[in-house]
């Protein structure tokens, strides 16, 4: 049992280039322009993240971070020894080294990222630092990954990690469908250890978003720097700004790049025509009510065993497990058609 067990990397289905060629096309085709988020994150467009998360007015990192510090016993007892844990858009896999010290004799560890070199890197950092763990990455959009491997020791229950609020970049139905698809593949004992941004002020909201160094700006605008490497495309960088808006609403952040003249971009042999202050949406960041969370994941098939936040209420990190088979004929579990 103390042979390292990594490798060979398995590649899922990540986004190749005639995917990012054929999604921002269909993006920018429509009445209101978008490029999805996912593509943000190449090599460039992950460094610029990992800058994100260390900048003064982006909480929610640090927040998150310090909530798994302060709750971690009580994290790690819930989940309980011999899990395979599965995470989801594992970057760095920063927060999980934490759990992974705490968690007794685990089945294996999946980490699922889109960032290729990134997640081989870390998962190899890892592998280094706890020879006795299996480590499996996946190089996939985890969007896309409808089959977990197994494990070579066989897991008493596996355990989903979607840590950084990333859940909010799914619209509220996708979400569910998202979490739903968790739930089944995590099976009847399954578990989630998920954060969660909240609703809050405006202004607090808007400031992580909209930096001073204009971190948040570059890495937004760096999506334009990418379809100009990856697919031709001739995007003037200096012709448009970055701009995050909260709209109270929908309870979203939304990451616009605006157009700051009117202006024709060419890739593909098309033609895609801008008027002065049009923009593209590259980005949701849906943010949530504890109580508007546990609804929408009951609605997946989850129900909240606990839930940690920090101080100032600004993160929450929520464990829920997966409800029994009967839920399946519950009228909440949507989807279902139910008899009662
Ligand atoms: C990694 C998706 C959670 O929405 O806060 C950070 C990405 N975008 N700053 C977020 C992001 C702009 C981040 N997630």
């Amino acid at each position: 049992m103390n042979e390292p067990i990594l490798f060979p990397p398995s590649i899922g289905q990540s986004p190749s280039r005639d995917g990012f060629l054929s999604e921002a096309v269909a993006g920018l085709s429509k009445p209101q322009k978008t490029l999805p988020c996912k593509f943000f994150y190449d090599e460039q467009g992950s460094r610029l993240f990992n800058e994100i998360c260390e900048l003064e007015e982006y909480y929610p990192t640090r927040t998150e971070n310090q909530i798994l510090r302060d709750n971690i016993n009580e994290i790690t007892g819930l989940i309980g020894w011999g899990c395979r844990l599965v995470e989801f858009g594992s970057g760095a896999s920063t927060k999980t080294r934490h759990l992974l010290t705490h968690l007794p004799s685990m089945s294996g560890y999946f980490p699922i990222d889109i960032s290729g070199p990134q997640l081989f890197q870390s998962a190899a950092q890892l592998a280094r630092d706890f020879p006795n763990l299996e480590i499996n990455p996946l190089e996939a959009d985890y969007g896309e990954v409808l089959e977990l491997p197994n494990t070579k020791r066989k897991p008493r229950r596996t355990v989903a990690f979607f840590p950084g609020s990333t859940i909010g970049n799914f619209e509220p139905v996708e979400a569910i469908a998202f979490l739903r698809n968790i739930a089944f593949h995590c099976g009847s004992d399954g578990g989630l250890l998920i954060g969660v941004d909240r609703k809050k002020e405006t202004r607090i909201l808007e400031s992580a978003y909209n930096d001073r160094k204009g971190v948040t700006a570059r890495f937004n605008l760096n999506i334009l720097a990418r379809a100009n490497g990856e697919l031709g495309a001739d995007f003037d960088l200096s012709a448009f700004c970055h701009r995050a808006p909260y709209n109270e609403t929908q309870g979203r952040i939304e990451m616009h790049l605006v157009s700051k003249r009117a202006q024709i971009v060419r890739f593909d042999s098309q033609e895609f025509s801008f008027e002065q202050g049009e923009y593209i949406t590259t980005e949701y960041s849906y943010k949530y009510t504890l109580p508007g969370f546990a609804g929408l994941a009951l609605r997946a098939g989850f129900e909240l065993v606990r839930s940690w936040e920090d101080r100032n209420h600004l993160f929450s990190v929520l464990f829920l497990r997966v409800r029994g088979p009967q839920s399946l004929f519950e009228r909440d579990f949507g989807g279902f058609r139910c008899s009662a």
